[in-house]
């Protein structure tokens, strides 16, 4: 399964055609509508989440509610369109106002300027900007459909904005992903919830903005998945890099990460068990579900790092690129922490990552064949 997608912020709509979609699966609009409503949300959103309401609209590739093997483009219209229609006309002269010459540090602002010969940061911010995760949620949606079908559940939850964490970070299987759906900071710990938006809050009252971290995770996942044999076949290899092609994410762990490089192996690697009527069994999961490029059978756990939006409404230092006079970096609206939203998205990334992995073991043109295979996979395993 692969997708691409289209779309300015402040264009006309955001599009996503996912390729290679297994025919058979059932898809429901009113299933990918609820993944972009869990996107739009979270304290510290800014005020384009209060014009829009994403919903999608399926153009091709689905018939009487599953897919039919043909690709599947999925359509978001940008409600704010409309005030932005001479900013983002397709013909005609400029505006004034559509130019932006004051880059935004940490931003695609300078960057994408440089490389793409403009002096008009509009022209790079409109993609740049995070308001594309919408399109990928609308594909990851059709990932999930798949998934769900194979028995697999992928949630997130968030465990830290900006300074205030959750004290310990709990089992993926012990999270009830509608009470976390119900919490505007995707937080399992009420406690620490009131902590978080009290420092949203505080960050708003600053011109700050947060970032923070959270868990994806992938439930009922066969082991397997993936590859040692290549690099290309790694799993966590291709996780990774889903994850850090999400906007601000900065950094990536896989199970216990970056804190098992301060163990000896005897307290990182999880021993191999076997009881009878259970098979193997794994009393720890260090390893986050995967082992040498493959899930293990275990809960796939990812933890991403989210850096802080970087439009501040207490503007840094920055350079106008029509004048070379220095002047504050642009701002006009932003969120003080999309940590909650970032976590939808990467359940989006996650959920692909996995489908392709499934297509790959179990065949990817029809669902019931993908079924047979998979029984017969789970037949065989060691019991
Ligand atoms: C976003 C829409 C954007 C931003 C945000 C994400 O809308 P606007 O630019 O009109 O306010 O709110 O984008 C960023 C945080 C960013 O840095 O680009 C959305 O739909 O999620």
């Amino acid at each position: 399964m692969r997708y691409t997608t289209a779309g300015e912020s402040h264009g006309r709509a955001l599009v996503a055609i996912v390729s290679d979609v297994p025919a058979g699966v059932p898809v429901d609009a009113a299933a990918i509508d609820r993944d972009l409503a869990r996107r739009q949300r979270g304290y510290g959103r800014g005020g384009r989440m209060a014009i829009e309401r994403d919903q999608v609209q399926v153009l091709s590739g689905v018939r009487f509610g599953a897919t039919i093997g043909s690709p599947v483009a999925l359509v978001i219209a940008n409600r704010d369109w409309d005030q932005w229609l001479d900013v983002m006309a397709v013909s005609g002269e400029p505006v004034d106002r559509a130019r932006v010459t004051a880059p935004r540090p940490g931003h695609a602002d300078l960057p994408g300027v440089l490389r793409n010969a403009t002096h008009d940061v509009r022209d790079i911010l409109e993609r740049a900007s995070a308001r594309e995760t919408a399109a990928r949620v609308a594909a990851g949606a059709v990932a999930k459909a798949l998934l769900s079908q194979l028995g697999v559940r992928v949630l997130s939850f968030v465990t830290r904005i900006g300074e205030v964490a959750l004290p310990n970070e709990p089992d993926p299987r012990t999270i009830d992903s509608d009470s976390i759906d119900a919490s505007d900071v995707r937080c399992p710990d009420e406690r620490v919830s009131q902590a978080m938006r009290a420092a949203i809050d505080a960050a708003r009252a600053d011109g700050e903005s947060l970032g923070g971290v959270f868990v994806v995770a992938a439930l009922g996942v066969v082991p397997g998945l993936g590859g040692y044999a290549e690099a290309g076949q790694r799993l966590d290899a291709r996780i990774g890099a889903a994850m850090l092609s999400i906007p601000a994410i900065k950094g990536v762990e896989i199970g216990d990460g970056f804190a098992a490089a301060a163990r000896p192996g005897s307290q990182v690697h999880d021993p191999i068990l076997y009881r009878k009527g259970e098979g193997i069994v794994r009393p720890t999961n260090h390893a986050g579900g995967i082992e040498g490029g493959m899930t293990n059978g275990e809960p796939v756990v990812v933890r991403a790092a989210m850096k802080p939006i970087p439009t501040l409404m207490r503007p840094l230092p920055s350079v106008d690129l029509a004048t070379l006079e220095p002047v504050d970096a642009a701002k006009e609206r932003s969120d003080v922490c999309a940590v909650p939203a970032a976590a939808v998205v990467a359940e989006a990334e996650l959920a692909l990552v996995l489908a392709t992995a499934y297509q790959e073991a179990f065949g990817g043109r029809c669902l019931s064949d993908m079924l047979d295979a998979l029984e017969r996979y789970k037949a065989r395993l060691v019991r």
